[in-house]
């Protein structure tokens, strides 16, 4: 074989390689991110870099997680189940025992599905379900709540070092914007105290008969004593001054930034390593964060600041379909993103996964996707049962309390849900009987206890 017979065959065996690659697939997996705490829904927040990465893509502007805690979040996204299904609610990541290695279901975590189709999978940042090399990935590291640099550092070198014959699936999960928040200054100076602006339900602590000051810890700041220096005058939840929370908003904000200052770099790097027009990128977080809202800290509730959260997907940059440059309405779950990626992959989503891929939306991103959203938070004080339900048809939201009490919101009215709008005599509307029967038979579908019937007269 003569010299140049031997590179034109290697030219035309690696285009056909490139050409038949599957793409890489990026998940960005940010942590406690409020649905509006960033720029492209909210202009007081400064995140340019994701403004232009979401702005190739599709933005899911009504975005549901399944749970709105840690780790039950993360093993519903590893798993593509709801929490009670896989036994990760609340904080026990220690319930993930089937999906780890050896474990009867370790073949149904989203990373060793991808292993089976042939992608290299990497995690970097915030597993929160224990190792990751554990429960599917290839290769990766966990790290702790101030290593957000090393995690990034980690990408970086990855992206400097991978494997090119083989897709990669690169779970980055940073832990920021969590407590602690630890900005440095110049991404304070990015929002001087007089510029923030409180959310229009903020109340300086909950109303007294709130259903979701009963709970603990989840009404309570009860991380707030990491938050900075001023942590005296924090600690021990509500009441909460406009001042102060004002402050701490001025925080998270500049956490917020300087995130997005690194998955900025992070875009780059991957633009540098050749892979940006052969890659998807999504970007969610795992929970939304109360900022003063209702009176609330921390996440742990159904209300809109807690549940729903900022999430966009975006195709390789040189993928044709100019339409995917827009905006969403229709109702996405967070476990939507594990059959999405199989699709993506060229593979199918087991049966029991929960999600429905979003090919189909961000084809048609007018078209309903699901009728009803579903999320569950349960066992955040060690009892498994105990926490709260919601069932959500884009305009009524159901929420069964930890209390048993049952509260309507209806948000086309009320984004704020200042107002409970369950039926206080016996005179339910089609649409509320409707939204209780979609909530009864989802429960009993994930093994949750039953649903209390609604009240008779
Ligand atoms: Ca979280």
């Amino acid at each position: 074989m003569n010299l140049a017979f031997a590179v034109c065959a290697l030219a035309l065996l690696t285009a056909s390689t490139l050409a038949s690659k599957p793409p890489n697939l990026v998940v960005i997996f940010t942590d406690d991110q409020v649905h509006d705490a960033i720029g492209y829904s909210n202009p007081h927040v400064k995140t340019p870099n994701l403004d232009a990465l979401a702005a190739r893509g599709v933005i899911f502007d009504r975005a549901y997680v399944s749970s709105p805690i840690c780790a039950a979040s993360r093993a519903s996204l590893m798993s593509g189940t709801f929490p009670q299904e896989n036994g990760v609610v609340g904080l026990a990541q220690e319930n993930f025992t089937a999906y780890r290695k050896g474990g009867e279901k370790a073949h149904l975590t989203l990373p060793s599905q991808l292993n089976q189709l042939g992608y290299h999978t990497v995690l970097h940042g915030k597993s929160h379900l224990k190792n990751p090399l554990h429960y599917g990935f290839q290769a990766g590291l966990e790290s702790g709540p101030h290593d957000d640099v090393k995690t990034f550092a980690n990408v970086k070198r990855f992206l400097e070092t991978y494997e090119k014959n083989a897709p990669f699936f690169l779970w980055l999960a940073p832990h920021q914007p969590h407590m602690p928040l630890l900005p440095s200054q110049e991404w304070l100076d990015l929002y001087p105290l007089g510029s923030i602006a409180l959310p229009s339900n903020f109340r300086i602590e909950p109303l007294p008969n709130s259903i979701f000051n009963q709970g603990v810890p989840g009404e309570l700041f009860y991380r707030d004593s990491n938050y900075s220096k001023n942590a005296k005058k924090l600690s021990g939840g509500p009441p909460r001054s406009a001042d102060v929370m004002k402050e701490f908003i001025q925080y998270y904000y500049a956490v917020v930034s300087h995130l997005d200052h690194q998955i900025g770099n992070f875009i780059t790097q991957l633009q540098e390593a050749g892979e940006v027009d052969n890659t998807w990128i999504f970007f969610l977080s795992d929970n939304g964060y109360h900022l003063g809202d209702h009176g609330l800290g921390n996440k742990i509730t159904m209300h809109e600041e807690s549940v729903r959260v900022p999430m966009f997907a975006v195709p390789p940059k040189n993928h044709p379909e100019a339409k995917y440059k827009t905006r969403t309405e229709s109702l996405v779950s967070s476990l939507d993103i594990y059959p999405t990626l199989l699709e993506l992959a060229g593979g199918k989503a087991p049966d029991k996964t929960r999600g429905k891929s979003l090919v189909p939306l961000l084809n048609s991103p007018t078209s309903e996707h699901h009728p009803y959203i579903f999320s569950e938070c349960v066992g955040v004080r060690g009892k498994p049962r105990e926490g709260h339900r919601m069932v959500f048809n884009g305009t009524l939201k159901l929420v069964l309390t930890d209390a048993d009490e049952y509260h309507l919101y209806n948000l086309k009215t009320d984004p704020d849900e200042l107002k409970n709008i369950f039926p206080t005599k016996n005179s339910f509307p089609e649409e509320l009987r409707r939204l209780h029967s979609e909530l009864t038979v989802w429960m009993r579908s994930i093994g949750d206890r039953s649903a209390p019937p609604l009240p008779q007269q």
